[in-house]
């Protein structure tokens, strides 16, 4: 760990930080071409870490790494800065203007579910920026971090640019990374919780954080949705990546005329997944995830597909899968409607008015993501407008422009990061003030 974070010191002082941003911006283009050109090896280290089908990691995850250094690369050409002519009630002018510069060295730790993808959201504009990054992946998923190295090298990056510590969160590497003097940031993605323990571990050292956490995200269904597209559209919401997506929605509240319809369109979906799905990502994850199949059914869940673990009669026996479950007939108040699972899995519940359902949606500790599904626009809008939630998606789900605000409220996390937002957070901005 001192050894990595020394190295981007040096490597901060040294050229990077002092690069002009043209040079930086094209080598961050080579580092996504850097990435293309590995795309098959990238694909099978993320797909050997967490399981997920070849499919899926090859047009979301790998894709979406190679466009977060693009998007950044652009964006930090095209940045422009703020400044402003002054004239004050006593008779002077003056001129501000902005600069921009690194924050330092950026401490990046990240989770297992969408690893390289959710790395390179961060590891992207960070090195746009000029700084540079020591990255603390998931214990669970750590292939892809260390191929980005090689790709870094491939694409000519300067040594200490881009560092990578292995370990575990707390007690180790995580820990050490979120305490150490020598980090000037730190930006998280993970569950809520371990969130709260890094902030305090940077507590002492006043870093500025960005947290993108955990979600409890709902969907509303209205009766004038284009029936067929919302059926395939809360499937993908629900279940993409097994449900281990921190946007994926676990609550679904149907207008109650078609609430019969859409559970069962759902569960028809569900159980055509069954053999495509992939697994969860460990043993304690699955664990977690019966657990609250097992507790919905205590609550007084009535479960109307899956709950439970399937059976393929292969060597798919011996890994973690679980089944892609429909549940209903659950009080809101219930510990399976309000806490987060991150596994494939929904509660439906009906609703009778708008009022209500926003009610309904809004009544989390959560603020992630929420999606509307209307052929009303002018009602999507207006619902819309009264998530509480970092992103609403209205007819789509997960449908996303890296140029736009992403974060969440409440213990969703703090911070917006995307676009300018992400340059930002990841910049010290100075302003200079000069008489004229
Ligand atoms: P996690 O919080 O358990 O782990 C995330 C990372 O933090 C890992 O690298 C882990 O080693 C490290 N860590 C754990 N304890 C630590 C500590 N005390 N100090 C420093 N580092 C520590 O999360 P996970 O289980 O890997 O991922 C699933 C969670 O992530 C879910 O809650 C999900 O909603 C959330 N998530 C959120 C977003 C988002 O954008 N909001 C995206 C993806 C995942
Ligand atoms: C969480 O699992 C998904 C997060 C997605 C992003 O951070 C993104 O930029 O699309």
């Amino acid at each position: 760990m001192y050894e990595a974070v020394a190295a981007a010191r040096n490597a901060l002082d040294d050229k990077w930080g002092a690069m002009n941003v043209r040079d930086r911006a094209a080598a961050l283009y080579k580092v996504a071409a850097a990435i293309e050109a590995r795309f098959d090896c990238f694909v099978a280290a993320e797909v050997a870490d967490t399981g997920k089908p070849v499919a899926l990691a090859s047009r979301v995850d790998i894709p979406r790494a190679a466009a977060n250094f693009r998007t950044f690369a652009d964006l930090i050409k095209l940045a422009g800065i703020e400044s402003f002519q002054t004239d004050t009630a006593d008779g002077r002018t003056a001129l501000n203007y902005a600069v921009r510069k690194p924050l330092g060295v950026v401490g990046v730790i990240t989770p297992w579910n969408l690893p390289l993808l959710l790395l390179t959201w961060k590891v992207a504009p960070a090195m746009a920026c000029g700084n540079t990054v020591v990255v603390k992946p998931s214990e669970e998923t750590p292939a892809t971090a260390t191929l980005l190295a090689d790709a870094m090298k491939d694409a000519g990056i300067p040594d200490g640019v881009y560092n990578v510590v292995h370990g575990f969160g707390e007690g180790s590497a995580g820990e050490f990374l979120s305490t150490h003097p020598g980090v000037d940031a730190l930006t998280f993605t993970g569950e809520s919780r371990t969130g709260a323990a890094i902030m305090a571990a940077a507590a002492p050292t006043v870093k500025p954080v960005s947290f993108e956490l955990g979600g409890k995200n709902a969907a509303i269904v209205f009766a004038d949705c284009d029936f067929e597209e919302t059926a395939d559209g809360l499937a993908d919401a629900v279940f993409l990546n097994t449900g281990q997506v921190c946007l994926s929605a676990e609550r679904i509240y149907v207008e109650h005329s078609i609430f019969e319809k859409i559970v069962d369109a759902l569960k028809r979906r569900a159980e055509a997944l069954t053999s495509t799905l992939g697994p969860l990502i460990s043993k304690e994850h699955r664990e977690k995830v019966l657990g609250y199949y097992r507790l919905a059914r205590e609550e007084g869940a009535c479960v109307v597909t899956g709950g439970g673990v399937p059976q393929f009669g292969d060597k798919r026996d011996g890994g973690w899968y679980v089944e892609p479950t429909i549940l209903t007939g659950l009080a809101e108040s219930a510990r399976c409607v309000k806490e987060e699972i991150f596994g494939p899995v929904c509660h439906i519940a009906p609703f009778h008015d708008e009022a209500q359902a926003i009610a309904m949606a809004n009544d989390t500790k959560y603020g992630l993501a929420a999606s509307v599904w209307t052929s009303n626009l002018k009602r999507g809008h207006r619902v819309a407008h009264q998530m509480k939630a970092g992103i609403t998606w209205v007819n789509c789900w997960f449908l996303r422009d890296l140029r736009t605000p992403f974060g969440g409220a409440g213990l969703s996390g703090i911070g917006r990061e995307g676009g300018m937002h992400s340059l930002n957070f990841y910049s010290e901005l100075n302003n200079i003030c000069v008489k004229l």
